[in-house]
């Protein structure tokens, strides 16, 4: 078995890994990401879509915000479409901020040509991940490269490898308390060539379910409708996905669409699910591998963000002044911000899904918290404070 050190093993290569890497890198602490998966995997997922101002701020800081800044589509408000009628939501007009649609496989490769760039450690195709000994003071992690056993023996340990990953269930049993709901739904969405509906984002409740007009650029269309949560992908041949698109639309809204053959088509289950604490002793738990969000409020990216911020400014701290305080807060600090965006989104998708074993009572509620929205700037705001992204 090679044996190697390093300061900060990173488990996970998706936008939580590469983004604390990044930093660490250029605070020169040393790190070796370890990704089960090849790079071309990484990079064929399509998932996020919006980044909160505090996202693009952050990588902006730390070198990767150059495409960001050219590419990026800066959106200042979204629309609401329920009753067949549209109604948008000022978001800047309300707090000053905007958010930035730029696609997280975007991200994921300014921070994979970034980190080639400086040189650091990946080791893709990295199988049986292990964290060991992260309780005491001597952390190590081993896997297995085409064949080869490895051993990186360390100080800290990063589980950056998502609600799939190997570093949450390496947690002693008990340890951890989760908390857990699943939506009875899921998401089909689908990518096009053709331009997007509306020059921002539009979620529809109708009485036929959610859809969402998303977008990657001006030529670009990403868009969404719920499905049960037992549809395959072949349940929705691309006519079908853009007929039932149009029927959950206002009128306005559905002439506008413009249809065309999907590329990418997937359906995604809907959960909240947050895991406490996030530290066990060395180990460290970031982004999807601690919580996981409904994307009807786009937080699941933007909250790995706000993770790595914390973790990597205690890491710096650890190695630059000798003092462990950002360490010892790094779980009460991230999951005082995790908790206010999993409430966000649980509330947008209680008030834009509909449920199958909803009431009538249910429904009236659900038209009443739609028609109060969009009536008081006090509810506007508070939508709009979250969306645009809570402070970190
Ligand atoms: P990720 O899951 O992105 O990355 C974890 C990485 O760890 C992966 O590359 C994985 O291969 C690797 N890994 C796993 N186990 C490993 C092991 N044992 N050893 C080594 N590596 C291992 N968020 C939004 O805001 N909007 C959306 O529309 C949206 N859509 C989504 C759709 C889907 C299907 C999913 C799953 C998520 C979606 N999300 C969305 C949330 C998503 O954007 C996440 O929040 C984001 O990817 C979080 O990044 P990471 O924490 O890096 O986790
Ligand atoms: C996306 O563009 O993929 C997207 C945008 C906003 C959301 C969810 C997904 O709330």
């Amino acid at each position: 078995m090679s044996v190697t050190r390093t300061q900060v093993v990173i488990i996970g290569s998706g936008p939580s890994g590469l983004l604390l890497g990044q930093i660490l890198d250029r605070a020169g602490i040393d790190n070796i990401v370890l990704e089960r998966k090849s790079k071309d995997y990484v990079l064929a997922r399509v998932r996020a879509g919006v980044l909160e101002q505090g996202t693009v701020d952050l990588l902006t800081a730390v070198g990767v915000g150059e495409r960001l800044a050219q590419d990026g589509l800066v959106h200042h408000g979204i629309s609401l479409c329920f009753d067949s009628s549209l109604h948008r939501i000022d978001m800047t007009a309300l707090t000053g901020k905007a958010v930035t649609v730029y696609g997280q496989t975007e991200v994921t490769r300014d921070l994979m040509e970034a980190r080639e760039a400086y040189g650091a450690k990946t080791v893709y195709e990295a199988d049986q991940v292990t964290p060991h000994d992260f309780a005491g003071d001597r952390p190590r992690v081993t896997y297995v490269k085409d064949g080869v056993a490895h051993e990186i023996a360390c100080d800290f340990i990063a589980g950056c490898d998502g609600y799939h990953g190997v570093s949450r269930d390496s947690v002693p049993a008990g340890a951890l308390t989760t908390y857990e709901r699943i939506y009875p739904f899921g998401w089909l969405g689908i990518l096009a060539e053709v331009p997007p509906a509306d020059h921002e984002l539009i979620y529809a409740n109708s009485p036929r379910g959610f859809a969402l007009c998303s977008m990657r650029s001006t030529h670009r269309s990403r868009y969404y409708v719920q499905c049960p949560i037992d549809d395959r992908v072949e349940d929705w041949p691309d006519q079908r996905f853009w007929d039932e698109l149009r029927l959950r639309l206002d009128p306005v809204s559905a002439a506008r669409v413009t249809t065309g053959p999907s590329f990418e088509k997937s359906i995604a289950p809907l959960r909240s699910f947050v895991a406490e604490p996030l530290r066990f002793g060395r180990l460290f738990l970031v982004g999807d591998a601690a919580h996981i969000v409904p994307p009807t409020g786009a937080k699941g990216l933007n909250l790995a963000v706000s993770d790595v911020r914390y973790l990597s400014e205690a890491l710096i701290e650890h190695y630059g002044e000798q003092s462990d305080a950002g360490l010892d807060a790094y779980s009460g600090r991230a999951l005082g911000r995790i908790w206010k965006a999993v409430r966000f989104s649980w509330w947008m998708t209680t008030m834009l899904h509909r449920f199958p074993q909803a009431t009538s009572f249910d429904q009236r509620i659900q038209e009443a918290d739609l028609a109060y929205l969009v009536s008081s700037k006090a509810a506007m705001t508070s939508l709009s404070e979250n969306y645009v992204g809570l402070p970190h």
